[in-house]
């Protein structure tokens, strides 16, 4: 049976080509997508086809570009290389299009995921033009069921003027009843508060609306999504994994944190992966997620019946777990709730629930400072995507991250961070295959004792340790002590030298 269930939207049918024809010069343009998956996976190319030709033939065609989050080769990639975006936000991790924003082709707003969709909504962003949006089906009655991602689609689709979906065959059907559409959410002042009281809750419906006036075209797809393999864990992944372990078990030991823990949500990439798969090897059970992606190892987690249940907005699977999923969606949409990322990374539910957050790092500082998204001060890696809205409102809020990088040239932990994301009044816990250090509770002079104790490289112990001692000896103040000759002394080096080493 055709996944286009009503003729209004079976007579819109055309090519990528034709749909990409709808998209103007200087149009913003909100696309689905969020870590890979639930991306438009053939108009996004034919858009970057038209841009091409008319930079060679001297025209001008670019666009603003929204997502939910990073996307793929086929979006963030061929329109990162085309060069033809203005405009991107939020979260990216494409290499073509972090090239495009480093080098000041793109302009790019690194805003909250959280606050992504409600900025576009309340016209902070400019008007929206065209929204371009994968779907799994159209049901009879005209109603959208999305697919391996919700992000910022249901603002995407009530904002833009026209719309054009993608309907992808690739997605399993049985998703239908996974997804939690919640449009309760209005803009200031009548807003209400979001009725989430445990990470399971179900407040909306399972399909996304959409005025049928404005879908100007429907494009059939059967693309896989981006789906990457993560890393084999390694010794270091699993040494910041059990540090994150113990630390957990201690709390419940000392009866800050029930057995079942809280809800806990974990970041993207290899080594928030590989804590989830020591949780899988640790004693805790009955546990529950709120987070915004759901990765090989939450999946596991649920086979396992350790986890209960998960919200969030997207998956981010490798292509072995992509296929379980596929398979499975009808067992898995029991336990599984997606829901629009200004819900999933809401700060409401996640201060009132008390979620425990775990999220990696570029570097974090002596007194607990911690850069989500600058290389070296001012070249952009990803962006902050979700780990703002989780760390500032977090119940514990860990950064785990190896305590070098490049080889060992770079220390991790630095005298002071060459870029603020999150500050030390928001970081709770900091994590290396080194150690653990517990900063709640402490000043500023023992936080740092403690991080560099706990955390550093022994290669840069005692360089961090000196800086410490001579800042106390020489800064205006006791409380927070830098030299401020030196405190990005060690940036500087590396820049010049390619090394932190003195
Ligand atoms: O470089 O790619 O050239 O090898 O940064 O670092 O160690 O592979 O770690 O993939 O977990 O990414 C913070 C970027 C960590 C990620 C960050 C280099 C390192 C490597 C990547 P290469 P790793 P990860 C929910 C939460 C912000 C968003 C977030 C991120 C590359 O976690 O984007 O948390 N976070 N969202 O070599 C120079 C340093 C470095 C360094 C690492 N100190 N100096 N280079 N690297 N440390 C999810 C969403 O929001 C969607």
């Amino acid at each position: 049976m055709s996944r286009i269930r009503n003729p209004k939207f079976q007579a819109k049918v055309m090519s990528a080509t034709d749909a990409a024809a709808f998209i103007k010069d200087g149009d913003n343009v909100g696309v689905s997508g969020f870590t890979g998956s639930g991306y438009p996976k053939e108009v996004p190319g034919a858009l970057a086809d038209r841009i091409n030709a008319a930079t060679a033939a001297g025209e001008q065609l670019r666009v603003g570009l929204f997502t939910g989050a990073s996307t793929a080769p086929e979006l963030d990639g061929a329109l990162g290389a085309s060069g033809g975006t203005s405009f991107r936000t939020p979260y990216q991790s494409d290499p073509h299009m972090r090239n495009a924003i480093n080098k000041g082709i793109t302009d790019y707003a690194d805003i909250h995921l959280s606050h992504s969709g409600p900025q576009v909504r309340q016209g902070f962003l400019g008007n929206l033009d065209v929204a371009i949006v994968e779907v799994t089906a159209i049901t009879e009655s005209g109603e959208l069921v999305p697919s391996s991602s919700v992000g910022n689609n249901n603002v995407y689709i009530d904002c833009a003027d026209k719309v054009i979906l993608e309907v992808n065959s690739w997605q399993s059907e049985e998703l239908e009843g996974m997804h939690d559409i919640y449009y309760g959410t209005e803009l200031p002042p009548n807003n209400v508060p979001i009725p989430i009281v445990r990470p399971g809750d179900r407040i909306g419906g399972t399909t996304l609306r959409v005025d049928p006036s404005k879908v100007v075209a429907v494009v059939e797809t059967n693309g896989a999504d981006r789906n990457t393999p993560f890393k084999p864990l390694d010794e270091d992944s699993k040494a910041i994994a059990g540090h994150f372990i113990d630390f957990l078990n201690n709390e419940v030991k000392q009866g800050r944190l029930p057995k079942s823990l809280l809800p806990l949500q974990s970041g993207v990439g290899n080594i928030a992966n590989a804590v989830l798969a020591g949780l899988l090897d640790s004693d805790l059970e009955g546990l529950t997620s709120f987070t915004e992606v759901i990765q090989d190892g939450m999946v596991d987690l649920l086979d396992s019946g350790k986890l209960t249940v998960a919200s969030a907005t997207a998956f981010s699977l490798s292509p072995e777990y992509a296929e379980r999923m596929n398979e499975n969606a009808a067992s898995y949409r029991q336990r599984i709730v997606l829901r629009p990322q200004e819900i999933s990374n809401n700060p409401e539910p996640i201060r009132r629930m008390g979620v425990i957050s775990c999220n990696g790092l570029i570097e974090a500082d002596i007194y607990g400072n911690v850069n989500s998204t600058h290389i070296m001060g001012s070249k952009m890696q990803n962006g902050i995507g979700g780990s703002g809205d989780f760390t500032r409102n977090a119940y514990i809020s860990c950064f785990v991250t190896p305590s070098v990088a490049k080889g060992g040239d770079i220390s991790c932990i630095v005298p002071m961070v060459s870029h603020h994301d999150h500050t030390e009044h928001d970081v709770m816990v900091v994590i290396t295959e080194q150690g653990l250090a517990d900063l709640r509770h402490l000043a500023p002079r023992k936080r740092a004792r403690l991080i560099i104790e706990n955390c550093a490289h022994p290669d840069f112990k005692d360089a961090l340790l000196d800086y410490l001692e001579r800042a106390e000896k020489t800064a205006n103040s006791l409380h927070t002590p830098h030299d401020l000759r030196e405190a990005l002394s060690w940036h500087v080096r590396c820049l010049e030298t390619g090394s932190m080493r003195a």
